[in-house]
């Protein structure tokens, strides 16, 4: 197998970088071959499949909820695509059903669809949006209120209210404080905030005495599954970030006190530095004890939390670890050994969070290191992903050339091309002072809205 960041072909990378308003017409422009691609093969469905020209159910088969709809209003407002919003908005209003007779995934539920209705609520003001999104997070509830330690459940029947799936990662457990929160300010019933905040104290209560949480509960014994520490890479990535996130959003000083307790007891345990590089490596929660040195992509998005957090030495140089990849391949595999450059998983999800870093890092620090590397993704991702019908995910990026898939995630109209137009594009729409993303790019605050 190809060593990662060896992938054979790359692109001639631009050397200079190209005025701001250049670039921001640029990503405008690709988002937009994105989205008529999905219109003209897969509007109303949940996402498209651009090189077969067909669709996706993502949550359940035979059930839509115009998934890539959801994720993209925000980003069609942000980009002023104003003859596009207002489709969007109506679809919503007119089709979009949250009371399917199916077991959905609660984490994916709410990170995309209760987080893509806030937003859209926030950015159009549309009333409807958020009655739609209350009536999902009343269905989706019962996972939580159902479970006898409050960790909640990983699906939901939303027609039933039946549960199923005790076995859960943290990731599924504790991304959901913003968006219940924002949804308990807006309506002024505290029960979703309550539901949330109970299952990050859960977790938290049930930490090591290194400070270190494992990879999975059993919400029903609130017993650890598996007491591996894999943070910041999945299945656990966005518990800790939305420990901060949820501070910022809601004030909480108790949020913010855990992830400093949880982020150093990763620093102390989990860091390693390989030639001037940062990587952070499997341990037991107990004892320390390195179980393993596998660094997934989605690994990348702790740069911008650890910046945003106030370590921006380590979040530099983590963010240039992931930078000088993309330098030799800008189409990076999923999954890989840090120690032997072994790849494990050479498919790409079209994923966003090494541009969702350089995003944070650039609010954080203006530097022009972040929209250079920002640009060199962009051009990665043109050259290895894009397709008449829009963009898919690879494969096999280790072979010449890439070997596509056929999906155009629902996450790709919310994130990838969002982060770098906000770089670029000086937003009107946008309050950079203010304004706070979602894990899955969503905007729950610094909606511009004169
Ligand atoms: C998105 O759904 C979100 O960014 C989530 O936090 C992680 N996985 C995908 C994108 O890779």
């Amino acid at each position: 197998m190809a060593a990662a960041g060896t992938a054979a072909g790359r692109p001639a990378l631009a050397a200079d970088l190209p005025a701001d308003a250049a670039v921001a017409q640029q990503v405008k422009d690709e988002f937009r071959h994105g989205w008529e691609g999905y219109k003209r093969a897969a509007w109303g469905y949940d996402e498209v499949r651009p090189v077969s020209g067909t669709r996706h159910d993502f949550f359940a088969s035979g059930h839509t909820f115009g998934l890539s709809i959801v994720e993209a209003l925000d980003t069609l407002w942000l980009m002023e695509l104003d003859d596009e919003v207002k489709p969007a908005a109506d679809w919503i209003e007119a089709h979009f059903d949250p009371a399917v007779d199916a077991d959905i995934q609660v984490f994916e539920a709410v990170i995309r669809l209760v987080g893509g209705l806030l937003a859209g609520y926030l950015c159009t003001g549309r009333p409807a949006l958020l009655a739609r999104c209350r009536e999902l997070a009343d269905r989706l509830l019962p996972a939580f209120t159902k479970s006898p330690t409050g960790l909640p459940y990983r699906y939901v029947n939303l027609r039933t209210g039946a549960v199923s799936g005790s076995v859960s990662p943290l990731a599924e457990i504790g991304t959901n404080l913003p968006e219940f929160g924002l949804l308990s300010r807006l309506t002024g019933d505290g029960k979703y905030l309550d539901a949330a905040k109970r299952a990050a104290r859960e977790v938290v209560a049930r930490r090591s005495s290194l400070d270190l949480l494992g990879t999975s509960l059993d919400v029903e014994s609130g017993r650890w599954a598996d007491t591996t520490s894999c943070a910041p890479n999945p299945p656990v990535d966005s518990f800790y970030e939305y420990l901060w996130v949820g501070s910022d959003l809601l004030g909480d000083g108790e949020l913010r006190s855990w992830y400093r307790l949880l982020a150093a007891a990763v620093a102390k345990y989990q860091l390693e530095e390989q030639g001037g590089h940062y990587w952070y490596r499997q341990v037991d929660f107990a004892t320390g004890e390195v179980l393993g040195r596998e660094q997934s992509e989605l690994g990348s998005f702790y740069a911008g939390l650890l910046g945003k957090a106030g370590d921006l030495p380590s979040a530099r140089v983590y963010y240039r670890s992931w930078t000088a990849l993309m330098q030799r391949a800008p189409v990076l595999p999923e999954r890989f050994d840090f120690l032997t450059g072994q790849v494990l998983d050479a498919r790409n999800e079209l994923r966003p969070e090494y541009a969702n870093s350089a995003f944070d890092l650039w609010r954080l620090t203006g530097s022009a290191e972040y929209k250079q590397t920002a640009y060199q993704y962009f051009q990665g991702l043109r050259w290895g992903l894009k397709v008449p019908g829009g963009y898919t995910i690879a494969t096999d990026v280790s072979t010449s050339p890439i070997r596509l898939g056929d999906l155009t995630p629902g996450y790709w109209f919310a994130e990838n091309l969002k982060y770098l137009y906000l770089m670029f594009a000086a937003a009107p729409r946008f309050d950079y002072r203010t304004g706070l993303l979602s894990t899955e790019g969503k905007l729950l605050r610094g909606a511009n809205r004169t």
